[in-house]
């Protein structure tokens, strides 16, 4: 209840306490880093910098998510926008934002998201902004939110289903969802060199994404022989502490810049 108050009154007082770090996602042929994942994090007066296990189910519970959601939004936002000026990039980067299923059962969850997107007036030629949203959380009412993830790529986002794997989707329910990025649960990735089980499940969803047209995310890659393995798995792309963990932005600009 403590930390709940907290949050509310942050919201309300003094957003500043909630920054964004981000994880990049390297395309496994080249190596290049295609997306950037915008993970929230706390800075609590008292309790130090907080990770999203620590509020994030509470905020879910509590519904502060949503007004806590809309902030992210636009903390990733201005992020892009003041990328603008300082990276040197070729390619476009994705910029992409987890959406909790208490956020996609808003009624005005596009409306909101589409008034931030076109008031930040982001270069699309330079950054798009992604969503991820969790297997389990899409399962909840897949009919609703199959619409509302068809409303948002329709406004340009690129779509991510995430920790896929590890809830209760009947792969049926695969080619129903209008997204275009699987991302393959890091549980299936840790143990891929010395279990048969889990390069035969990573194989067959990555066999399945690609017949469907979905590109494929491995999380949680830690080591060279992993990455060397999904490369050769035809994994499109990797992420994990093995190229960065989730970081400050300035310390990646570097990194993007080094690599342009
Ligand atoms: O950053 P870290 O790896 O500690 O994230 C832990 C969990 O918190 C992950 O499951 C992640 O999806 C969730 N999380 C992190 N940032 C956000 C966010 O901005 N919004 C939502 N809804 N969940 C987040
Ligand atoms: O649920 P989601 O995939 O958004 O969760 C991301 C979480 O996974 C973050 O807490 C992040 O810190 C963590 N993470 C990212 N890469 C790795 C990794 O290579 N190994 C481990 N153990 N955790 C990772
Ligand atoms: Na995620
Ligand atoms: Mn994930």
């Amino acid at each position: 209840l403590r930390v709940e108050n907290d949050m509310r009154h942050a919201l309300e007082h003094d957003k500043e306490q909630f920054c964004l770090h981000f994880q990049p996602i390297i395309e496994s042929q080249s190596g290049d880093i295609v997306c950037l994942e915008a993970l929230v994090r706390w800075q609590h007066p008292e309790r130090g910098l907080l990770s999203p296990i620590e509020f994030i189910p509470m905020a879910e519970e509590t519904g502060l998510i949503v007004p806590l959601g809309e902030w992210i939004l636009e903390l990733a936002c201005q992020e892009a926008k003041r990328w603008e000026q300082l990276c040197q990039i070729q390619r476009p980067l994705d910029i992409s934002v987890n959406l909790s299923g208490r956020q996609l059962a808003q009624a005005d969850l596009v409306t909101t998201i589409s008034n931030t997107l076109s008031h930040a007036n982001i270069d699309p030629s330079r950054f798009r902004l992604g969503f991820e949203v969790t297997e389990t959380e899409v399962m909840r009412d897949p009919a609703t939110a199959a619409t509302t993830l068809q409303t948002l790529r329709d406004l340009g986002a690129h779509l991510s289903i995430d920790d896929f794997g590890t809830g209760y989707s009947s792969l049926a329910y695969l080619k129903q969802f209008p997204v275009d990025t699987i991302k393959i649960d890091r549980s299936f990735i840790t143990h891929i060199m010395d279990s048969p089980a889990d390069q035969a499940i990573v194989s067959s969803v990555v066999y399945l994404a690609h017949a469907l047209n979905h590109t494929v995310v491995a999380e949680g890659v830690e080591t060279i022989a992993q990455a060397d393995k999904l490369r050769e798995m035809k994994v499109d792309y990797i992420q994990g502490y093995l190229f960065a963990k989730p970081q400050p932005a300035e310390q990646l600009l570097i990194l993007i810049n080094q690599q342009q």
